[in-house]
């Protein structure tokens, strides 16, 4: 009787026949696959990253790819001799327009482009540290516009507690003689303090302060500018027309691209940062968004000579392949710099079927790049959402008038206009289109 199998074990036992069989299926169909392929054994087709926690993130940090750079090093140092204003841990102030973006943090970003700015014709602003610093030096930065709204008169304070607090430093009928101008004033000081404070006691004359960065220095000296061009993940653009600043296009977190192009040739950084296994169909596209700073006073746009570049398993790269963008450019540092598609201080989308180029490669590393013909500059950006998807999806409008997004507005902001474009499908009684027209004074719209 206990010899006999019982019905339920005669089902397992079948059941584990039926699991070898599939198994060795299973096993002979890898063998042929990997037979077929040979060589090649990437697995995937797609990839993507934002940056965020929880996607894939670079392998690498300001590394240059197989010596692919000269005349390029890292940016140049930010702020004062000294700078301390990284242990800011708090900033507190009398007001802020953050409508506008001119909140008080851009007073510690080391970014001379972001300015605070209060309604008011007085102001004070007072940081936190995360320790106690002797700050012995400190410089205010003039913003963009409105001299009139410059400090004047200031008093510089410190305190321990927040509450007891020592002077150290008066000024009156200061002046700066231009826009984007660091201000150093040296203190006498011998003691570390865990708050400092700024009181703007009187303007140049407007119902406005504004200003651009407020700095605190421990009086050593600055640390040696870094060799290779920065390639790292990072918060996301200080200061833009019209984009929420620190943050990336999606989510909270960017890579960013920058250093000084030392040279009067060509400049160039081809930095690697994602490790990646990744096929190349007929049909790949590579898409990202790129923000190329702004750099004043030189309208060659330096940071638009900037892309995304792949590196294949062949050792080619796809800016060597004359891939183009949605727009006709080559998509290679050069060729987008050349191209002018790219505007400074926005988010500029980039989309390429590089399936044209590249199909049957496999993309071993993806890079971000610098190349430039002509030198010297200052340059640097942020790039987000890299996607490489093997098999992608369009959505073609059913009806020409679908492809216009008409509630959609135009972003302007008070620093940076495209016009008036008032989402008027929102309107009942019939409206689908409005034109506003103003006087450019008035503050309603004529329609
Ligand atoms: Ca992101
Ligand atoms: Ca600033
Ligand atoms: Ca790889």
């Amino acid at each position: 009787m206990h010899n006999q199998p019982s019905r339920v074990q005669r089902l397992l036992v079948g059941a584990r026949n039926l699991f070898a069989a599939i198994s060795i299926v299973a096993i002979a169909s890898t063998l042929l696959a990997s037979a077929a392929t040979s060589a090649r054994t990437a697995a995937s087709q797609d990839f993507s990253s934002s940056f965020e926690a929880g996607d894939p993130q670079p392998a690498w940090t300001d590394t240059v790819d197989a010596g692919k750079a000269s005349g390029v090093t890292g940016p140049k140092p930010t702020g004062i001799p000294g700078n301390v204003t990284n242990k800011v841990v708090e900033v507190t102030a009398n007001g802020e327009n953050t409508g506008a973006g001119e909140v008080k943090e851009n007073l510690t970003d080391g970014d001379i482009f972001s300015k605070w700015l209060v309604f008011e014709s007085t102001g004070w602003v007072q940081y936190k540290l995360s320790e106690p610093v002797k700050v012995v030096l400190y410089a205010l930065g003039s913003a963009n516009d409105a001299p009139e709204r410059d400090p004047r008169d200031w008093t510089l304070r410190a305190s321990n507690d927040g509450q007891t607090w020592t002077t150290l430093d008066t000024q009156v009928d200061q002046s700066f003689s231009e826009r984007f101008q660091m201000k150093e004033y040296p203190i006498v000081n011998d003691q570390a303090y865990l708050y400092y404070r700024l009181d703007i006691t009187r303007n140049h004359g407007a119902d406005i302060v504004q200003l651009a960065e407020w700095q605190i220095s421990n009086g050593e000296v600055a640390p040696p500018q870094t060799t290779v061009m920065r390639s790292a993940v990072g918060k996301g653009p200080r200061s833009a027309y019209n984009a929420k600043t620190n943050v990336g296009f999606t989510g909270v977190r960017a890579l960013e691209y920058g250093g000084e192009h030392t040279s009067d040739g060509r400049g160039y950084s081809y930095n690697k940062v994602f490790d990646v296994d990744v096929a190349v169909t007929p049909a790949t596209e590579l898409s990202y968004v790129i923000f190329p700073n702004f750099v004043p006073d030189d309208l060659s746009y330096p940071s638009t000579y900037a892309a995304v570049d792949l590196a294949f398993t062949d050792g080619t790269y796809l800016s060597e392949l004359g891939a183009t963008d949605q727009h006709g450019a080559t998509l290679s540092p050069q060729g987008q710099g050349a191209s002018k598609t790219l505007y400074t201080n926005q988010w500029n989308y980039k989309v390429s079927r590089i399936g044209d180029v590249a199909a049957g490669k496999t993309i071993d590393r993806i890079l971000v790049a610098y190349d430039n013909p002509d030198g010297p500059a200052d340059f640097g950006g942020w790039v987000d959402d890299i996607v490489i998807a093997g098999s992608p999806v369009h959505q073609r409008p059913a009806r020409p008038s679908d492809w216009a997004v008409t509630t959609r507005g135009t972003n302007s902001s008070g620093s940076f206009s495209r016009g008036n474009n008032i989402p008027a499908t929102a309107v009942p009684h019939g409206f689908n289109f409005w034109a506003p027209v103003t006087n450019a004074g008035t503050r309603s719209c004529q329609p």
